[in-house]
């Protein structure tokens, strides 16, 4: 292990930091084979926190010369990205339990994809979101043509993808790309007591929204509604809910578990 993804326990729930500020933090393949480690090491936490070192959050996939043709030819980008940082995304989709991203600066190319990928997102109000795939002459990945338009709308996204042009932080809140824009002063408490919050929550149920979500984005009316009532079942049958229920009768705050 290097110190490329920083790991801070905070109790419940921990933060992953981005640690080469040098670069943006920009990703090679020891840096996300590091992050899909410590994606995948956070299953007993019960809310994550995502953010980066330095003045930039990502810069997306490292651009050095083993990025261009060499004397066995052009780099296969496909299985490159299907090792690494679609593995990112899909750790981060499937994790049973929150994940907020607190971007604290430029989000570009495979970076904003990854901050898109959270569940909960809050920008810098100085940090800007670029597709840069354009320009450099791929397209977007790591889920950035499957996030984008279903958070801003085909036509932004389109233009987005085509144009590679930066959106502020205040753009993307108002575009609802992102949950909020924070003063730079402000993001990391204001990320912190959020992550805190949501690991003081009914975990479970938490991840069964992150499967609901997914889900939505793919299924009929009815088959999300059939969906809805499985999970509700689920649900209905935690210690957590019991305690919900009970809190309320009492009229008293609930104190979540966060267990089956
Ligand atoms: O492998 C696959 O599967 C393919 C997948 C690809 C997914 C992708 O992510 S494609 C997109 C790759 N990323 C980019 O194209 C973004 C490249 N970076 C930039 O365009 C700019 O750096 C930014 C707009 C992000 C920020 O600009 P600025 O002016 O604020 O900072 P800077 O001076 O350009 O960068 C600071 C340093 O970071 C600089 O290093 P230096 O000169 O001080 O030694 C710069 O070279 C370095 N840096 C920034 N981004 C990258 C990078 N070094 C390597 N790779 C980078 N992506």
């Amino acid at each position: 292990m290097t110190d490329l993804i920083r790991v801070e326990d905070h109790g419940a729930w921990r933060k992953l930091v981005l640690n080469r500020p040098e670069k943006l933090n920009a990703v090679n393949e020891t840096m996300l084979t590091e992050l899909i480690e410590a994606l995948d090491d956070a299953d007993g936490c019960r809310a994550l926190l995502l953010t980066g070192e330095g003045r930039g959050f990502c810069s997306g996939q490292e651009l050095g010369p083993a990025m261009i043709p060499g004397a066995d030819g052009p780099p296969d980008l496909a299985a490159h990205a299907s090792a690494y940082h679609h593995r990112v995304v899909r750790r981060i989709r499937a994790l049973p339990l929150p994940v907020v991203c607190a971007v604290n600066g430029v989000a570009a190319g495979a970076g904003a994809s990854f901050a898109l990928a959270c569940d909960i997102v809050l920008a810098a109000r100085s940090a800007v979101f670029m597709l840069a795939f354009v320009r450099i002459g791929l397209v977007p990945d790591s889920g950035a043509s499957f996030f984008l338009p279903r958070l801003v709308g085909e036509a932004r996204a389109r233009a987005l993808a085509m144009l590679g042009e930066p959106v502020t932080a205040e753009r993307a809140e108002a575009w609802g790309m992102i949950w909020r824009a924070v003063d730079d002063a402000a993001l990391m408490a204001e990320a912190e007591a959020l992550t805190a919050h949501l690991a003081t929550q009914p975990t479970v149920a938490l991840a069964k929204m992150k499967r609901l979500f997914s889900a939505g984005a793919a299924n009929t009316l009815d088959a999300q509604l059939d969906l809805e009532a499985a999970l509700q079942g689920e649900a209905g049958r935690t210690a957590d809910y019991a305690e919900g229920v009970r809190a309320f009768i009492e009229k008293r705050a609930a104190v979540f578990g966060g267990n089956a």
